[in-house]
């Protein structure tokens, strides 16, 4: 059976919880990170320190979007169009995320991992301002397509899936992004999202 190491509290954990459940792929997932440590048995699976991890039979993987991929791959191909052309257009989204998620790191760890008295308002807002740079790139592909992936659901949807429920539930300025909102509604209606995703942010 499936293994996922990693708090579900964490982004990149987020992604492979979701994908297990949204293909109904049987698993077991432990809490690691964070508060709750890594102790040097993890540590053998993953050399970087990081979560998520997981273990499928004798695959031993880290880095989430290579675990989305291989995944998918193994037992949704659905989720990872064949197609040279539809699969790199999905692709290009979970890449993508990187650019976002590092402008939204320092609002995030800002508002939700520090004390009121220690956060510095001033990366924080400046935090908010690259999102705001950034998002219209996605807002604008959501006019065009229903999903990231294309015109179904798949892994492309998934990394930004995670980081857009962040970004929607932070207090910080956002500019309208009526494409985005009509997208995470969709996202929502998924049981998998709305129970391991759209959790109060930690
Ligand atoms: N590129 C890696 C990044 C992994 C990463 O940064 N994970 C964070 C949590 S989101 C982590 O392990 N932080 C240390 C910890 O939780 O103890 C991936 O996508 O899996």
């Amino acid at each position: 059976m499936l293994t996922i190491w990693g708090r579900l509290n964490s982004h990149n954990v987020k992604k492979v919880a979701w994908l297990a459940a949204e293909i109904g792929l049987p698993h077991v997932r432990h809490d690691v990170g964070g508060p709750f440590g890594m102790d040097a048995a993890y540590l053998a699976l993953n050399p970087n320190a990081l979560i998520p991890t997981i273990q499928d039979d004798d695959v031993v993987l880290w880095e989430s979007n290579a675990i989305l991929r291989y995944l998918a791959a193994r037992y949704a191909p659905d989720l990872w169009p064949l197609d040279p052309v539809d699969r790199a257009q999905g692709d290009k989204w979970m890449d993508w995320q990187f650019a976002f998620s590092s402008a939204q790191h320092r609002a995030f760890h800002g508002l939700i991992r520090t004390a009121p008295a220690d956060r510095d308002p001033e990366a924080i807002a400046q935090s908010a301002a690259k999102c705001a740079e950034l998002i219209p790139v996605l807002e604008k592909v959501l006019g065009d397509q229903a999903w990231l992936s294309g015109d179904r659901f798949g892994i492309g949807d998934i990394p930004m899936g995670v980081y857009i429920h962040t970004w929607l539930s932070l207090a910080i300025e956002r500019p309208p992004t009526p494409n985005i909102a009509a997208w995470y509604e969709r996202l929502k209606s998924r049981p998998a999202y709305a129970e391991l995703v759209m959790i109060p942010l930690t």
